[in-house]
C-alpha cells in the first residue's frame, strides 16, 4: 500500500562510493548535471576551460591517430613536452601522456554520466517515489574545477611504486560547484571516477543525471601501491576487447596493475618477431595470437587509466608450449602420465644446464623488453611449481637432488635478473624462487605469494617487498570445479563430487576477509607493496570472464585501496559494505561489463533482513 500513497521525495543520502575514500562528508541536497558542464583543467596554476564539443573533438581526433605516433615518442620527447607545459602552462596538446590521460578521464566522464549511467531503483523501496523531480528552480552543477597541484613525474605512464601521488580530494558545494584537486593526472582521473559514483540516471529526465548527496567533501587516497588481476591468456585465450574491458573494470576499481599472464605450457599466444614459430606453432590456432602492436595498444590502454601491464613469462616450469618450436629446449616435453611432471597437462620445462637455454632466453627477452620498456617498469619472470621429477628426465642434469638444482636455478634467475634490469625493468618472482629454492636476489625484486600469508611474512622479514594473494582467499577461479575426466570406476568414485584443489568458491565475503597487512609487524609493512586477485583460465573464457572477476574483484580492491580495517581500526563490515558493492555491480553492468549479482533485489530494496 505504501508505494500508493504520495511519498515525498526520499533523499537516500548514503555515499556509496567504491571504493570507499579515507574520509568524507556529504549532505542531502539535489543537484542536476547535465551534456553542459564545464570541466575546467587548471595545470600549475594555469586555468582553461574546456567544452564538451572540444573534449570529444579532441578525443575523435586522438583515436584516430593514436597508436603509432604515440609509439614513436621518445622518452626524451615526453619529458621535454612534459617540462614545456609546466612552464607554459595548459593547452589542449595531447601529444604528453599527463594531458592526454586527462583527458581521456573527461571525455569518460561525460560517456558515463550520461551514457553508462543507471536509475537505482534497486536500492529503493518498491514503488517508492525515489527520484527528485527536475523543475525550473533546479540547480545544476555547472563548472567542474580540476586542479592539479603539481606537475606528473616523467615516468607517469610506467611509474614504479611510490612514484605516483594518486590522493585526490573532492569538494561538492550545494550552489553546484565541483572541484578536484590533486598532485598527478592519476588523482584527477579517479577524483573523476568518484565523481561519476556519485550522480544517478533519472529515469525521466533524459540527458541528466543527479544526486542527492550534495554537500560533499571527500579526502581519499590508497593504502596500498599495487593494486592488481593477474590475468591467463594462456590456458584459454582471452580477444583484444576482453582485456580492454577488464583495464576499464580495474580502472573504475582504481585498481593499477594487469599482471598480464600471458603464456603457459598450454599455449604460447605471443608473437615474438625474431621467432616467428614460437607463436606459429605455441598458439592454439593462427587467430589467438597477440601481435606486438595488439601488446603495445593493451599497454597504452591501460597508462591512460592508470592500469601498468606487467608481463609474465612463467619459467622454468610451465613452458611445454616452447617445446612445439624448440623441442630440444624442454625437459620432460608431453611427458606421461604428466601428473608426475607437472601440476597441469602437458609436462615440460627448461633444461636447466643447457646452452640452449640462456641462447633462446637472451634472444626472447631481446626482442620482447625493449618493446615493453617505454610503457612499464615491471616483468614477471615467474618461478612456481618447478618439476623436480621432470629434471630426472632433463639429460644435461639427470638428477633430482636439492643440492645440484638449486646452483642450476640460482645461475639461471642471475642471468635472467641481469638482462630484465639491463632492460630498465624490476623483476617480480612467485614466492617458490624464495623460499622454495632459497635464490639470492637483488633486494627490490618483488616476490609475489599465493600459497599462505605465511609466506607473505616469510618474504618481508627477509627484506624483499612482496605481493600478497593467498590462493585460498584471492584466486578467482577456486571452486569451479574439476577440468579434469576421470575414469570411470574407482578412480571416478574417489574424484566425487569432482571439487578442485581449491575448492570452495571464494565469495567476495572470503576476499574482503583477507587483510594484506595482516600478522605483520609495523616496521616491515613498507615492504607489502599491495596483492593481486587471480584469474586462472583452465574454465574461464570470453563467455564467463567478467563474471568471473567482478564483481568480487571489486572486494579486493577495496581492501588494497581503503585497508581492510576502519578508521577506528575494526574488520570493515559486510552489512555496510555490501549495499555499496550492490551499486558497484550496476554501475559495471551499465558500463556493459557482465558483473553477477551481490544479492537478491528483496536484500537491496530491503537494506534491514538480509542480515545474520
Ligand atoms: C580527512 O583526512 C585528512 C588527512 O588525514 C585531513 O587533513 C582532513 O581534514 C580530513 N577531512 C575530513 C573531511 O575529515
Ligand atoms: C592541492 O592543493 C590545495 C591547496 O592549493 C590543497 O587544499 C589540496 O588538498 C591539494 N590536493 C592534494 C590532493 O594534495
Ligand atoms: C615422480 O616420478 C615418480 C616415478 O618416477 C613417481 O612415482 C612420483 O609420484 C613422481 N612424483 C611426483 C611429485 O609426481
Ligand atoms: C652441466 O653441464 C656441464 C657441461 O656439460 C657439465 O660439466 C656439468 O656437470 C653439468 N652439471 C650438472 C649439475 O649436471
Ligand atoms: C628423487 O628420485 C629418487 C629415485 O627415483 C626418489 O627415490 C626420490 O624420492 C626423489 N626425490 C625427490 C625429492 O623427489
Ligand atoms: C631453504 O631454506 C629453508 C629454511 O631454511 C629450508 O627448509 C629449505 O630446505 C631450503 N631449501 C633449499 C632448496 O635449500
Ligand atoms: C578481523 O579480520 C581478521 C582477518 O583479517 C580476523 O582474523 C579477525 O578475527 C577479525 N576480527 C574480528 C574482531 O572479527
Ligand atoms: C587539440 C590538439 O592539439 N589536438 C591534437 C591531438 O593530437 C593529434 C595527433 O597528434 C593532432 O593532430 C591534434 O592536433
Amino acid at each position: 500500500m505504501r508505494g500508493l500513497l504520495a511519498f515525498p521525495f526520499l533523499a537516500s543520502g548514503v555515499l556509496a562510493v567504491w571504493p570507499i575514500p579515507v574520509n568524507y562528508t556529504s549532505g542531502n541536497h539535489v543537484l542536476w548535471i547535465d551534456r553542459n558542464v564545464h570541466i575546467a583543467y587548471s595545470y600549475a596554476s594555469t586555468v582553461y576551460l574546456k567544452h564538451l564539443a572540444l573534449a570529444k573533438q579532441e578525443l575523435t581526433q586522438w583515436q584516430a591517430t593514436s597508436a603509432a605516433p604515440v609509439s614513436q615518442i621518445s622518452d626524451g620527447q615526453i619529458q621535454a613536452a612534459t617540462s614545456a607545459v609546466v612552464s607554459q602552462g595548459p593547452n589542449t596538446d595531447n601529444t604528453t601522456w599527463s594531458s592526454r590521460i586527462v583527458n581521456n578521464a573527461i571525455e569518460r566522464t561525460y560517456d558515463t554520466l550520461f551514457n553508462k549511467n543507471f536509475v537505482p531503483w534497486k536500492f529503493h523501496e518498491r514503488f517508492s517515489n525515489f527520484e527528485p523531480a527536475l523543475t525550473s528552480s533546479s540547480t545544476y552543477v555547472s563548472l567542474i574545477t580540476l586542479q592539479q597541484n603539481a606537475s606528473d613525474p616523467v615516468n607517469i605512464m610506467k611509474p614504479d611504486v611510490g612514484d605516483v601521488d594518486e590522493s585526490y580530494t573532492l569538494s561538492m558545494t550545494t550552489g553546484g560547484e565541483v572541484t578536484i584537486t590533486a598532485v598527478s593526472s592519476i588523482g584527477l582521473l579517479y577524483g573523476l571516477t568518484t565523481l561519476t559514483q556519485l550522480f544517478y540516471r533519472h529515469r525521466s529526465a533524459s540527458g541528466c543525471a543527479y544526486t542527492s548527496l550534495a554537500p560533499v567533501e571527500i579526502y581519499d587516497k590508497p593504502m596500498l601501491p599495487w593494486r592488481g588481476l593477474n590475468l591467463d591468456t594462456a590456458r584459454t585465450f582471452k580477444p583484444m576487447s576482453d582485456i580492454y574491458a577488464m583495464i576499464d573494470g580495474l580502472s573504475y576499481n582504481k585498481m593499477n596493475r594487469l599482471h598480464w599472464h600471458i603464456t603457459d605450457s598450454q599455449s604460447w599466444p605471443l608473437v615474438i618477431p625474431s621467432m616467428p614459430e614460437l607463436a606459429n606453432k605455441g598458439a592454439y590456432a593462427s587467430f589467438q595470437k597477440y601481435s606486438p602492436e595488439d601488446v603495445r595498444a593493451v599497454q597504452e590502454y591501460g597508462a591512460l587509466l592508470g592500469v601498468e601491464v606487467a608481463m609474465e613469462i612463467d619459467q622454468p616450469g610451465h613452458t611445454a608450449s616452447i617445446g612445439y618450436a624448440y623441442p630440444e629446449l624442454i625437459a620432460a616435453f608431453l611427458e606421461q602420465p604428466w601428473q608426475y611432471y607437472a601440476l597441469e597437462p602437458p609436462a615440460g620445462t627448461f633444461k636447466l644446464n643447457s646452452t640452449g637455454v640462456p641462447e633462446f632466453l637472451e634472444r626472447l627477452f631481446d626482442d620482447l623488453l625493449p618493446r615493453l620498456s617505454p610503457l612499464t617498469s615491471y616483468f614477471h619472470l615467474g618461478g612456481d611449481e618447478v618439476s623436480v621429477n621432470a629434471s630426472m628426465l632433463d639429460e644435461t642434469v639427470r638428477s633430482n637432488k636439492t643440492a645440484v638444482l638449486q646452483p642450476l636455478l640460482q645461475r639461471f634467475m642471475d642471468r635472467n635478473q641481469d638482462q630484465v634490469r639491463a632492460a630498465g625493468l624490476t623483476p617480480l618472482v612467485w614466492e617458490e624462487q624464495l623460499l622454495t629454492w632459497n635464490l639470492t636476489m637483488p633486494k627490490d625484486t618483488i616476490i609475489q605469494t599465493w600459497l599462505s600469508d605465511e609466506s607473505k611474512l616469510a618474504v618481508v622479514e627477509q627484506g624483499y617487498r612482496a605481493l600478497v594473494g593467498n590462493y585460498d582467499f584471492w584466486y578467482l577461479d577456486c571452486g569451479h570445479g574439476q577440468w579434469i575426466d576421470f575414469y570411470p570406476g574407482a578412480s571416478s568414485r574417489q574424484a566425487w563430487p569432482y571439487e578442485d584443489y581449491c575448492s570452495p568458491r571464494h565469495n567476495w565475503r572470503v576476499i574482503y576477509s583477507l587483510d594484506p597487512l595482516a600478522g605483520v609487524p609495523e616496521d616491515l609493512q613498507h615492504l607489502v607493496l599491495g596483492g593481486e586477485v587471480h584469474i586462472w583460465s583452465e574454465q574461464t573464457d570470453t563467455v564467463n570472464l567478467h563474471q568471473m572477476v567482478w564483481p568480487r574483484a571489486c572486494a579486493a580492491g577495496e581492501v588494497l585501496w581503503s585497508g581492510a580495517k576502519d578508521a577506528s581500526g575494526r574488520n570493515r563490515s559486510q552489512i555496510t559494505a555490501s549495499p555499496r558493492l550492490s551499486e558497484m555491480r550496476e554501475r559495471l553492468v551499465a558500463r556493459g561489463i557482465k558483473a553477477e549479482p551481490i544479492q537478491m533485489t528483496y536484500c537491496t530494496q530491503d537494506d534491514e533482513s538480509c542480515v545474520l
